[in-house]
């Protein structure tokens, strides 16, 4: 497969509404559309990162840095390509900027597909034709504001509900949701790091409400503190932040640091490597599911090719692109198949065209690259 060149597109969008999390709060997504072109079609991918290193050491401008003056470059240079997973190797002298890396990759994989004449679903292993898919609410100014929220999303049909949680806020609205929703609604929250270990205490009491799980309790970057945790809870520990690749993943488990994993395209670096830890998941009985980054359709996309796979056995945090966007830069935008579901599409690669009008009314710049 032969790459000609590549253009780099900087969009800025506004949240419908915004989202806050322990580490921030988010009003618009600034992100990368990378489009990889060769024998007459395009392969597209998104970045994942954020404006600021609040959740991750990557950011817009770090991954533009990154793709400008050593991925692209590095693609450009090659005598063709025959199949996506051989830019691990490619890239593996670069250490990290998995977002980076990520992006990249993705729009290798899309033109692969399109090429091959196959859906990105079929091309990663997926069986599944429809997915579950939650939704996940942020740090809301007050409970009833929570309690409303979670009501609507609950009437749409999500399938899973994730409320973010900090110090100061995480009992009571978690009571509060228990209280007036019963028991029964799939509930879980996510702490993007906001606590340590003197915190045991509350998060224990977290128990009797019976989520589906918590979250990145602990540090970022830790692993150990969060076996001790995991060993004085009933409650079982996703992990988000900690894991940036197989290895990670491997160790995690290996030392019982977590019952879920959370698998995100962008944080491990790539489809291939999001795969090798479903599948490293799935032998090891551990259950996982597909985490967001308040994507665009481009992300959604992957991330819905993605979850095809088997082990992908609890809903993700891929919603419908209504959840974010006025409109999405993808045609059709992501929707509902049926309540709480999107269908994998067949379509070639993404399955997915690009609404080039929305992506022109968002667009602050684009840069082109050839060999
Ligand atoms: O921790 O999962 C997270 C958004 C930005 C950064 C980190 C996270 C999130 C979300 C939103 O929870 C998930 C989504 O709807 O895309
Ligand atoms: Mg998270």
């Amino acid at each position: 497969m032969e790459i000609e060149n590549i253009d780099l597109h900087r969009l800025k969008m506004p949240l419908k509404t915004p989202f806050e999390t322990s580490f921030g709060r988010l009003t618009y997504k600034d992100f990368l559309v990378v489009c990889v072109n060769g024998e007459g079609q395009t392969g597209y991918g998104e970045s994942v990162s954020l404006p600021f290193p609040i959740y991750n050491e990557e950011t817009t401008d770090t991954v533009k840095y990154m793709l400008k003056e050593f991925f692209i470059p590095k693609l450009l240079k090659l005598d063709g390509i025959d199949h996506p997973e051989q830019l691990q190797s490619i890239f593996k002298p670069i250490r990290r900027n998995q977002m980076a890396k990520a992006a990249i990759e993705g729009a290798v994989w899309d033109l692969y597909c399109k090429k091959k004449g196959i859906s990105l679903s079929e091309a990663l292993g997926g069986t599944k034709k429809e997915i579950d898919v939650g939704v996940s609410i942020g740090i809301e100014p007050g409970i009833p504001e929570v309690l409303e929220k979670v009501e609507t999303f609950i009437n749409q049909g999500y399938k899973k509900i994730k409320l973010k949680i900090k110090p100061g806020f995480d009992l009571e609205p978690i009571a509060a949701i228990r209280d007036r929703f019963g028991s029964d609604i799939p509930l879980m929250a996510d702490a993007n790091s906001a606590y340590t270990l003197e915190d045991i205490h509350l998060l224990r009491q977290l128990d009797p409400f019976h989520l589906m799980m918590i979250e990145q309790p602990l540090a970022h970057d830790d692993i150990i503190d969060h076996v001790k945790l995991q060993s004085e809870l009933s409650t079982p520990i996703c992990l988000d932040e900690s894991i940036h690749s197989y290895e990670d993943a491997r160790k995690a488990i290996e030392i019982g640091a977590c019952k879920i994993i959370n698998i995100k395209i962008g944080r491990v670096g790539g489809l291939a490597e999001a795969v090798k830890i479903h599948d490293l998941c799935k032998s090891n009985g551990i259950p996982v599911w597909c985490g967001g980054m308040l994507e665009a359709g481009i992300g959604r996309a992957h991330n819905i090719a993605l979850s095809s796979l088997d082990n992908f056995l609890i809903p993700g945090d891929t919603s419908a692109s209504n959840r974010y966007w006025e409109t999405d830069i993808v045609t059709p935008e992501v929707d509902f198949l049926r309540p709480g579901t999107l269908a994998v599409p067949d379509g070639y690669g993404i399955g997915y065209e690009i609404n080039e009008k929305v992506m022109e009314k968002y667009r602050l710049e684009t840069e082109s690259f050839s060999k």
